[in-house]
Order: structure tokens, then sequence, then C-alpha cells
């Protein structure tokens, strides 16, 4: 084993582990047939290359890459809807397995890209051969819609190096407010289509009482 398996080995316990917990919520919902506020649940050991570009355009030393780069593993949790994320944000508070260092909230205030997200860094006990050992996890809550536009984004940044040119990171964001603005319209049909099930329901209910 090298020293970069050796140091990230147990980041990739952790994704693994947390993939399999945040899994057993969405599956707890869906066996009580309740919406799920998971859609789905990706993770990822950050690779070498990103970890060696990150500490150069920080200036981090191989000594203090796990203090600084937070990032290290990742886990992304996508909901359906923006009121999902706060119902998965008190689902991440109350539990007891790690403990939150660090919440960050790119919905209420998003990133100068047009990037929304919730991001939490969690410390997490990873069981080791030599012992426990606590790693810090960055968990991020985004809705479908969040997700889509920080994909493509992440991408279009990967094919220009990281210097987007101005005419498209101005569309960048435009498409960042559509997408908010999807969101939005989202929530509103739900809240519809949930009040004309009720007023069904309670028609039904006072013909069955008559
Ligand atoms: P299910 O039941 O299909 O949701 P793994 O270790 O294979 O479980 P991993 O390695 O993180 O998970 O795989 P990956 O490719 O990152 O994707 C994780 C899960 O997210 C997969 O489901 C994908 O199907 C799901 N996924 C990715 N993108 C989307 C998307 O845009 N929409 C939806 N609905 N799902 C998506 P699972 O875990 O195999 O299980
Ligand atoms: P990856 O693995 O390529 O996604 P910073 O130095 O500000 O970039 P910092 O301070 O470590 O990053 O933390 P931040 O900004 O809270 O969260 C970093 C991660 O959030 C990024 O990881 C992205 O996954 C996501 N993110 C933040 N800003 C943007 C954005 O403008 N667009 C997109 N698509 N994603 C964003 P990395 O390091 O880029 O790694």
């Amino acid at each position: 084993m090298n020293s970069w398996d050796e140091l990230l080995s147990p980041y990739k316990q952790a994704v693994e582990e947390l993939k399999v917990k945040l899994k057993g919520i969405r599956e707890q919902y869906q066996k009580s047939s309740n919406h799920t506020p998971i859609e789905f649940v990706t993770g990822r050991v950050k690779p070498v290359s990103s970890i060696l570009n990150k500490a150069a355009r920080k200036q981090i030393s191989f000594e203090h890459l796990e203090q600084e780069i937070q990032d290290l593993a990742g886990v992304r949790i996508v909901t359906q809807f923006v009121e999902d994320i706060e119902t998965v944000i008190e689902l991440i508070r109350k539990r007891t397995d790690f403990e939150i260092l660090e919440e960050r909230d790119y919905i209420l205030e998003q990133k100068p890209s047009g990037y929304r997200s919730y991001h939490l860094i969690i410390f997490y006990p990873v069981q080791t051969i030599h012992g426990e050992k606590k790693i810090q996890v960055e968990l991020q809550v985004r809705t479908l819609s969040m997700n889509f536009w920080a994909t493509i984004e992440h991408s279009l940044r990967y094919k220009y190096s990281g210097e987007i040119p101005e005419d498209i990171s101005m569309r960048l964001m435009r498409a960042s407010e559509a997408a908010f603005k999807l969101d939005e319209e989202m929530s509103i049909i739900r809240d519809e289509v949930r009040e004309a099930q009720r007023l069904l329901l309670a028609k039904h209910h006072s013909q069955d009482v008559q």
C-alpha cells in the first residue's frame, strides 16, 4: 500500500459507512410509505490529483492535508424538494454517531458562481486496526435541481480549467436562478396536489357519513 492509499483508507471507509447509513434512512421512509426526503445518496473520496491541485492552490503542506482539506471524504444527499433539505439536516443533527463541526448554508446565501447547496462538515469516527480515528467528512445536501446545475457547472469549469469566460458565468448565474425557480414551482405544485387530495378525501368521508 502506498502512502496515499494508507492516508485515504479511513476516508474511503467513512464514505462507504455513511452511504449505507443514509440509504438506510431512505429505506425506512420507503417502507413506511411516507414521502422520503432522500432521493439518492452518492459519495466519493477526493481523487489524488484534485487533492494536489487544492493543496497547491491553498498552499497546504502534506502534514496539514487532513486538517485543512475538509472534503477528502464527501457524501452528497439529493432531495426532491427544498423543504426536504431541512428535514435531512434535522435528521443529521439528531444523530449520535458523529458530531457536526460546521454548517454552511449556500442556499440562503448562494456562492458568487450561483452554486446552491447546504454543507455540513462532520467529525466521523472510523474504527481502524490502530484504534479509533476521527476524520472530517463533508456532507452536501441539495435538491435534484441544484444538483443538475452544480453537476453541469462543475464539468464546464473543468473544461475551462477553472477560468469560465464572463458571458458564460453570467448565463450560468441566470441558469442557477431558473433552477431555483423550478424548485419553488415544484413545491407549489406539490402543495396544491396535497390540498386537492385532502379535499377529495374529506368529500368522500362526508359522503360515507351521510
Ligand atoms: P438506487 O436504488 O438505484 O438508488 P453504490 O456504492 O453503487 O451503491 P455509488 O458507488 O456512490 O453507490 O454509485 P453512484 O454511481 O455514485 O450512484 C449512487 C446512487 O445514486 C445510485 O443508486 C444511482 O442510481 C443514484 N443516482 C445518481 N444520479 C442520479 C440521479 O440523477 N437521479 C436518481 N434518481 N438517482 C441517481 P444506487 O445506490 O445504486 O441505488
Ligand atoms: P470536487 O470534488 O471537485 O467537487 P473552495 O476552496 O471555496 O472551493 P472549500 O472552502 O473547501 O472550497 O469549501 P466549499 O466551497 O464549502 O465546498 C467545496 C465543495 O463544494 C467543492 O468541492 C464542490 O463540490 C462544491 N462547490 C463549491 N462551490 C461550487 C461551485 O461554484 N460550483 C460547483 N459545481 N460546486 C461547488 P471541490 O473542492 O471543488 O471538489
